[in-house]
């Protein structure tokens, strides 16, 4: 079994530091937030960006700064910047992260209820985003809220409409609205997905580590983050991403996996070694 690849989703489009003071908004916050997923065992951070006021924004602007300056203090980490960005941004504003040429990027594989709202990604979005990081030269990070969700980014990947073999998908489940994060819904997908594929499993909410243990077991990755949960455990806030991350290599401990380094996670996952 390959080595467990643990994602940080350190900030998210939706929760606010009225929820959770250690949210970050600033590029200081987000580098700090960063540093301590990475310190505590993350190869991956998932990266949306705010305005200092919180606001989210896809500004390429916003991302360059915020990129490098991460990169400042974990030179070896993954950055998968977000092209979900916030309910209710257009394809253009979402896309703006991949004129950056990040070795990865998330690609949202339908539109889904998200809470209240509609996360929309229709099938002409999708072959934008598709083309873009084919042009571009991005692996994308197949974010994957709905069951069907997998059957259409499958179908389009056979068309060449979005890059191939070998594929990276994230089962983001328990969004209120989507599929809920069960673990007979985890397997039905990842039974689904075509041999030499890599799958990570993301909780959300009161979900957020229902899936961890399975997913370690498993042979998959996990996510935690602020993105995804502010609490370690019922009623607990969590003080930083880095507890949260934390807690998955205590777990991945006790079951006997092996955390990946950043290095390690880029051989697993089909990248070119960082420079
Ligand atoms: N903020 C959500 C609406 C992604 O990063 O690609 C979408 C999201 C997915 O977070
Ligand atoms: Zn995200």
């Amino acid at each position: 079994m390959d080595k467990l690849i643990i994602t940080a989703a350190i900030c998210g489009a939706e929760v606010t530091k009225e929820q959770n003071p250690a949210v970050p908004y600033t590029v200081y916050e987000i580098v700090r937030e960063a540093k301590s997923a990475v310190d505590a065992g993350a190869a991956i951070v998932h990266l949306h960006v705010r305005e200092d006021d919180g606001t989210p924004t896809q500004s390429k602007a916003r991302f360059k700064e915020c990129i490098d300056a991460i990169y400042k203090v974990c030179p070896d980490v993954i950055l998968i910047p977000s092209t979900g960005g916030a309910v209710g941004m257009t394809a253009e504003e979402r896309l703006q992260p991949t004129e950056l040429f990040p070795e990865m990027a998330t690609l949202d594989c339908g539109t889904c209820n998200f809470g209240d709202e509609v996360f929309e990604n229709t099938m002409p979005m999708m072959r934008e985003f598709g083309k873009r990081m084919l042009e571009n030269n991005i692996k994308p990070e197949y974010e994957c809220f709905e069951m069907g969700h997998l059957d259409t980014i499958l179908t389009m990947a056979r068309k060449g409409e979005v890059p191939g073999h070998p594929m990276h998908f994230n089962f983001v489940l328990g969004v209120p609205g989507c599929t809920s994060a069960t673990i007979p819904n985890l397997c039905w997908l990842v039974n689904a997905i075509p041999a030499g594929s890599t799958w990570c499993a993301t909780g959300i909410g009161r979900h957020n580590y229902t899936l961890v243990a399975p997913a370690i077991s498993m042979g998959g990755h996990v996510r935690v983050g602020f993105e995804d949960s502010l609490y370690l455990g019922r009623g607990v806030l969590a003080q930083s991403n880095g507890e949260l991350v934390a807690k998955v290599v205590r777990l991945a401990k006790e079951l006997g996996r092996a955390v990946a380094t950043p290095a390690e996670a880029r051989q697993i996952l089909g990248l070119a070694p960082r420079q």
